[in-house]
């Protein structure tokens, strides 16, 4: 059984046979050359891999194809498309309390749901609205908000927030099932209140045991509390580190942002040049120690968990452990496809990697930028190894 299920080492086996030349760039940035056939090369030695997929008709296109090739995942059958997650903020329905405060209010329903997390590869995701990650959740300093989870699984969950609340706010088992808390049951419900506080980035997900079971399964959201006076006008979009364990074997086989390996490799980011872009960047990244964020030809401000309006550092890498999250400000001063990756390379080589498109959106269609790549100059933007 196992040996027909896709495989991390399969699949970094399959990466090492690109030309040692062609190293990262070549995978990435060559989709329909070094990609390609290192990737189906692999499949044919291989024969697991071809056929393991989980997808039960994936193997024709799959074996193929590659993550880097231009094909795509089903979004409409998913769900959610990474490209619009980016820039998703929810902001929830307020209205003013007797008292002149904001209040703001979600409700949050966590479902069983199969996901497409590579062409052809599916995974039995546990989601909150639906979607992995869950929906971002953004308010303002000072506010009270109210988040009502109701538990449509077939499993146990809460939502467990970071932030300053009570312990019965806390969504951990345990604590407070008397009062209608803790541990929420499949058919469960629980109204979670608390003051946003403090400003920063933050996440929440489910805090049941298994617990890397229940964060792996995809039940974890960026939270965004803003400053009462705001940040400076930026282009702003999420990224929340993540990966997909597809053979439960307790290591990730895909890897990426907002879920789909290499999907901005196949739809890159597009941004305006000269205009500051803020990324709120979240790991949500389990059974690995660290995960990393950095991009090319560029550096960027560094907020850790954006709860200074000071910036730490000017850099062009970050580590981030498990939960750890911070906010990156950069303006990209030249047109062009820019790479941004994990910087740690077999999570890159397994689909944590992505490009930023900068320029005259009005000729950036996402249609045509899995083509414009293989119009662009090979080995002008990589240079020796
Ligand atoms: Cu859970």
């Amino acid at each position: 059984m196992s040996d027909r299920r896709i495989s991390r080492r399969k699949l970094l086996g399959a990466a090492a046979a690109i030309p040692a030349a062609a190293g990262l760039h070549g995978l990435v940035s060559q989709p329909g050359l070094g990609g390609e056939r290192a990737l189906a090369g692999a499949s044919h030695e291989h024969d697991g891999f071809a056929h393991a997929t989980g997808a039960s008709h994936g193997h024709d296109g799959f074996s193929h194809a590659t993550f880097a090739s231009g094909r795509s995942v089903d979004h409409r059958a998913n769900g959610f498309n990474p490209t619009e997650l980016l820039r998703d903020f929810d902001y929830g329905k307020t209205r003013r309390l007797a008292s002149g405060r904001l209040l703001r209010e979600w409700e949050i329903v966590a479902r069983d749901k199969e996901i497409e997390v590579a062409p052809g590869v599916k995974y039995e995701a546990w989601t909150y609205n639906g979607r992995v990650p869950g929906p971002t959740l953004r308010a303002r300093e000072g506010e009270k908000l109210r988040i009502r989870f109701v538990n449509g699984s077939d499993h146990p969950h809460t939502m467990h927030f970071h932030g300053i609340h009570t312990a019965l706010m806390d969504g951990m088992p345990g604590v407070g099932e008397r009062q209608g808390g803790g541990q929420i049951k499949p058919g469960g419900s629980f109204a979670y209140e608390f003051d946003a506080a403090p400003f920063g980035l933050h996440l929440y997900h489910c805090h049941t045991a298994p617990l890397a079971t229940h964060i792996a399964r995809g039940l974890y959201g960026a939270f965004i509390v803003d400053p009462k006076r705001g940040r400076p006008e930026a282009d702003e979009m999420v990224l929340v580190m993540n990966g997909f364990d597809t053979n439960f074997d307790l290591s990730n086989e895909i890897y990426g942002v907002n879920t789909v390996g290499f999907h901005y490799v196949n739809e890159p980011i597009r941004v305006p040049r000269d205009e500051l872009v803020r990324i709120y960047l979240v790991n949500a990244l389990e059974f690995d120690p660290v995960n990393s964020f950095h991009v090319h030809a560029n550096f960027f401000q560094h907020y850790p968990t954006g709860t200074s309006l000071e910036p730490s550092e000017l850099t062009d890498t970050v580590i981030q452990g498990q939960g750890q999250r911070a906010i990156l400000e950069l303006k990209f001063p030249f047109d062009g496809d820019y790479m941004f990756h994990g910087h740690i390379s077999e999570f890159a080589e397994l689909g944590w990697t992505g490009f930023f498109r900068v320029g005259d959106p009005s000729r950036l269609g996402s249609a045509a930028a899995a083509a414009a790549y293989r119009e662009l100059p090979r080995g002008g933007s990589g240079g020796p190894a």
